[in-house]
């Protein structure tokens, strides 16, 4: 992926005509993403290619229904760009069924709720602070509040999910749906170790593999294909589409899947960004992705090493994937403010709970970083060091409130920065 050197009001003159106060805001955060290191693991960088697509006049049409069962004429078009996507979904992952038009990774594990589930009934998911997501059953989540969310976790001298406790939890509490995935895992799932439980209770599997999409699409951590009835995923992570998601199913569950999601909880697809993602699917089918999730991987677990190396607490050591979540209890800064430091440094990362944590939600102990985004640059694994030293030195700075050191670093990152153009940016 190139960058594109036009500058921001050239390359969208009539936003820059009609809006200008807007066109400088979307100019402004392009100089930002271009300029900081981007760290938070949901995030990345998408092709000039994907934000092209998610840019087009597909957006002007409402198409209620499925290719060729619509609620409104004028489908010749949309119809084929929908069962393409859905055809790369399903070629790229290995699944029977694939519905493409999720809103986001929110409404679609709704819709999973929605297809196997009544009211009242048991989910077991993991639990948010331990790694989890909010519709995975969490209590404050619609998914705790109408369904009975039974919650595992992760153990706390590994830091690893225990299979025998999630097994106890299955045969004493029978969930229906069990869901294994989740927002804030370092480590590789097992979903065959998740299926062979489900199977016993009778539930139904959901890998929830938003975060690892893109490595699973590019050979860089096993796939849930073999093992689960429904595999739910946002595009725009380590997948490095637009903001959307999807979900795929054994063959047997496409009609509850298909009729969940419309009628059931949404209205006419975002058609533009169906096709982004399946631009996007068509690149992460390509040589090119294979090592770039490869690299990720790569690029993570160096700077994990390095990290270690400066004392920092990595819950579960390390990690097998792009997400390294960080305990900063023992470097005595919380979390919320290591992360704004890092922010004022030109260091983008994330605030997050540890397994376990003293500290409340809205100001925990530890930081979520990844490497799907600077991998996106380019930034290989031998700056990694580079990018550990910064974050020793504003960790450090954040106790002791030394702003010239921040600053310092900033402009370190910026020079960084330069030399790794972002897909999709302007770069003058
Ligand atoms: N908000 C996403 C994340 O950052 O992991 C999960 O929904």
């Amino acid at each position: 992926m190139t960058a594109p050197s036009v500058p921001a009001d050239l390359r969208r003159p009539a936003l820059a005509a009609a809006d200008p106060e807007l066109a400088a805001l979307v100019a402004a955060e392009e100089r930002l993403q271009a300029d900081t290191l981007r760290l938070i693991p949901s995030e990345n960088y998408v092709s000039a290619a994907v934000l092209e697509a998610s840019g087009t006049v597909l957006q002007n049409k409402y198409s209620e229904g499925y290719p060729g069962k619509r609620y409104y004429e004028g489908q010749q078009i949309i119809d084929q760009v929908e069962t393409l996507t859905a055809e790369r979904a399903k070629g790229l992952f290995g699944m029977d069924h694939a519905n493409v038009q999720p809103y986001s990774g929110s409404p679609a594990n709704l819709a999973v709720y929605l297809a196997f589930l009544k009211p009242g009934d048991t989910v077991l998911g993991m639990s948010l602070p331990m790694g989890g997501h909010l519709t995975h059953g969490w209590g404050v989540s619609a998914t705790g509040t109408w369904f009975n969310g039974v919650q595992y976790g992760v153990r706390r001298d590994t830091g690893r999910v225990d299979l025998d406790e999630v097994r106890d939890l299955a045969l004493a509490e029978r969930p229906k749906l069990i869901f294994c995935g989740g927002t804030a895992v370092p480590r590789e799932i097992d979903f065959a170790g998740f299926a062979s439980i489900a199977r016993e209770v009778g539930a139904v599997l959901v890998a929830d593999i938003a975060h690892i999409a893109g490595l699973i699409a590019g050979g860089a951590h096993p796939s849930p294909a073999p093992h689960v009835d429904v595999v739910s995923t946002t595009t725009h992570k380590t997948l490095r589409g637009p903001r959307g998601a999807m979900l795929l199913s054994r063959a047997e569950h496409a009609r509850a899947i298909d009729r969940a999601v419309f009628p059931g909880l949404q209205g006419g697809p975002h058609n533009q960004t169906t096709a982004a993602i399946g631009v996007a699917l068509r690149e992460a089918a390509t040589p090119d992705f294979r090592s770039y999730a490869r690299d990720v991987v790569t690029n993570a677990r160096t700077l994990g090493e390095e990290l270690a190396a400066r004392g920092f607490d990595l819950v579960s050591g390390g990690t097998d994937n792009h997400l390294l979540l960080i305990d900063l209890t023992a470097k005595d800064v919380p979390g919320k403010v290591a992360a704004k430091a890092l922010d004022r440094a030109g260091i983008v990362v994330n605030h997050n709970s540890v397994p376990y944590d003293t500290r409340k939600p809205f100001d925990p102990s530890g930081i979520r970083i990844g490497t799907p985004a600077l991998t996106s640059r380019g930034i290989p694994a031998s700056e990694m060091a580079t990018v550990a030293e910064w974050i020793t030195r504003v960790v450090q700075a954040a106790r002791t409130g030394d702003e010239s050191t921040v600053s310092e670093v900033r402009s370190e990152v910026k020079a960084l920065m330069d030399g790794y153009p972002a897909p999709g940016l302007p770069v003058s």
